[in-house]
């Protein structure tokens, strides 16, 4: 199926004017569980390696827990990178050559704090950002809103092309994400955001972040090295590509070869 057939121009269209779009109902109540303890056992298995977690430097307050890499984790972190429903957007809005550039896990749990103010391509690329280059897919879990810290965003700063145009306190002003669990939220790679507190009692807010970027750019992970001889004897033709694991960087220049690959 054509990147065309599946890709709603309305949803493309609200991506660039409001910096984020959301697909609704892309997995089950049931995928939902099987990806929440698939990051779980993720989770404990990198604790159990030695690899911290709980970040303070990044997230203030260690109620944060943190996963990298989740492609070496559970082939259900390998069917959402490349799933049917979201990459043809992630295509469309940055093109064919494009990478995964990494592929994390945030879960908030109740008390979290919030960290620092960023857009996610500055931390691929130096500014000027006159283009867009990056985006996210951020896999929703758990039903985020405002009261369990989901994502906040600054309004309009996707179209900030440089430090310079961000205000003193970006946080200002943000307002919160809100998508139901199964969802995904396309988010614009210039756009400010950070992690929400959560405020709630009892609510845990677990989202997963695919980190898309063009092809030229290096990516955040070296699946090389990142991902044992297994996993990726095991991903398919479409991911070994995205993780730059046959040609990456603009295939090798194969259009010196192939004129209609330009
Ligand atoms: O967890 C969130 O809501 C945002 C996380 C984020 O922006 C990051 O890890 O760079």
């Amino acid at each position: 199926m054509s990147a065309e057939q599946t890709v709603d121009a309305a949803v493309v269209e609200r991506f660039h004017d409001d910096g984020w779009a959301v697909l609704p109902d892309v997995l089950s109540e049931e995928e939902v569980h099987a990806a929440r303890s698939a990051l779980v056992d993720a989770a404990a298995a990198c604790e159990e390696r030695g690899m911290p977690v709980r970040l303070e430097d990044l997230d203030p307050g260690g109620r944060n827990i943190r996963v990298y890499d989740l492609l070496a984790h559970g082939r259900v972190f390998a069917e959402l990178a490349a799933h049917p429903r979201v990459l043809p957007y992630v295509e469309a809005l940055l093109g064919p050559d494009v990478i995964l550039s990494n592929f994390t896990a945030n879960t908030a749990l109740p008390g979290s704090g919030s960290m620092n103010a960023h857009n996610d391509q500055s931390t691929v690329m130096p500014e000027p950002w006159p283009t867009l280059e990056t985006m996210n897919a951020i896999w929703c879990l758990h039903d985020v809103d405002e009261e369990n810290g989901a994502t906040r965003y600054l309004p309009g700063s996707h179209h900030f092309e440089s430090f310079a145009e961000v205000p003193q306190d970006p946080k200002e002003g943000m307002a919160a994400f809100g998508a139901d669990a199964g969802s995904v939220i396309l988010m614009h790679g210039r756009l400010w955001h950070t992690s929400g507190e959560n405020r709630s009692a009892d609510r845990d807010r677990a989202l997963l972040f695919a980190f898309y970027s063009s092809g030229f750019l290096r990516p955040q992970t070296n699946w090389w090295r990142s991902l044992p001889a297994d996993v990726q004897s095991r991903l398919s033709p479409r991911l070994r590509a995205l993780c730059c694991l046959d040609f990456g960087n603009m295939a090798g220049g194969a259009y010196l070869a192939d004129p209609d690959l330009r």
